[in-house]
């Protein structure tokens, strides 16, 4: 074989792989509940199966707080009920990841929406990770980026500070221009280094000026669905 994707990897495959996760973790999701919609291609599965349920009077009184302006789109597509995020807290938010280590630590962002991520999660008394299994990884760093979220003002200088400790990593683009995130912002994707701390390295990120806040979530997901051709795997914190 010359290829170097298997065929159980194949992009079609890796859809339906995502679906099987989004439905296990909106089975959790009861009538009444306040919800954290999250974003990007598996979140997408996620939130259609939540709108069918709903559809379906499967369920009700069901309120999505959404972390982008995609997903809130689509939530109102599906016929969920939104609000914006107050300080009440969430009885549950899904979201997908990019990265997913052993102990459920997680890269997210690639997506570009890890600061309403970040924020609407936090308010989450659970919060399910839904990925197939490519997003499994034995440290982070091991495949993805990591996303950095900068203001524009400043961003250069910023971008330098932040290659003093992180040298590999780019300003993310848009084509030709820089990408700009729904907040506004930029976003700087690091390479992270082998052996690092995660938690000294967040501290020292976010305590870099111009930076928003960054893509690690530690110590936030409280178990993730990972499908993969043999079936849905179940990881608890
Ligand atoms: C969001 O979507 C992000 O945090 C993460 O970057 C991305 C994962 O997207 P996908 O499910 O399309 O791989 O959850």
């Amino acid at each position: 074989m010359t290829d170097a994707t298997h065929p159980l990897e194949a992009p079609e495959n890796l859809e339906a792989l995502k679906k099987e996760a989004a439905l296990r973790a909106v089975a959790l999701v009861q009538s009444g509940q306040r919800v954290g919609l999250g974003t990007g291609s598996t979140a997408k599965y996620a939130i259609e199966e939540l709108g069918r349920k709903i559809a379906a009077g499967e369920l009700s009184g069901v309120v999505g707080v959404s972390t982008s302006e995609a997903s809130e789109a689509l939530a109102r597509a599906v016929g969920i009920s939104t609000e914006p995020l107050d300080p009440r807290p969430l009885d549950i938010a899904i979201d997908g990841a990019d990265e997913i280590a052993p102990n459920l630590d997680l890269v997210k962002g690639l997506g570009g929406a890890l600061v309403r991520e970040k924020v609407t999660e936090a308010q989450a008394r659970r919060l399910i990770i839904i990925a197939d299994h490519t997003k499994l990884v034995t440290r982070l760093g091991e495949k993805a980026p990591l996303p950095i979220e900068i203001l524009q003002f400043g961003f250069l200088s910023t971008v330098e500070r932040l290659r003093e400790f992180l040298p590999g990593g780019r300003l993310r683009m848009n084509g030709a221009r820089n990408y700009v995130t729904d907040n506004g912002n930029f976003i700087f994707d690091a390479q992270l280094p082998e052996g690092f701390d995660a938690r000294e390295l967040e501290r020292r990120i976010k305590g870099t000026l111009g930076v928003v806040d960054t893509g690690l979530f530690l110590g936030m997901a409280e178990r993730a669905f990972v499908a993969a051709p043999g079936g849905v795997q179940e990881l608890v914190r």
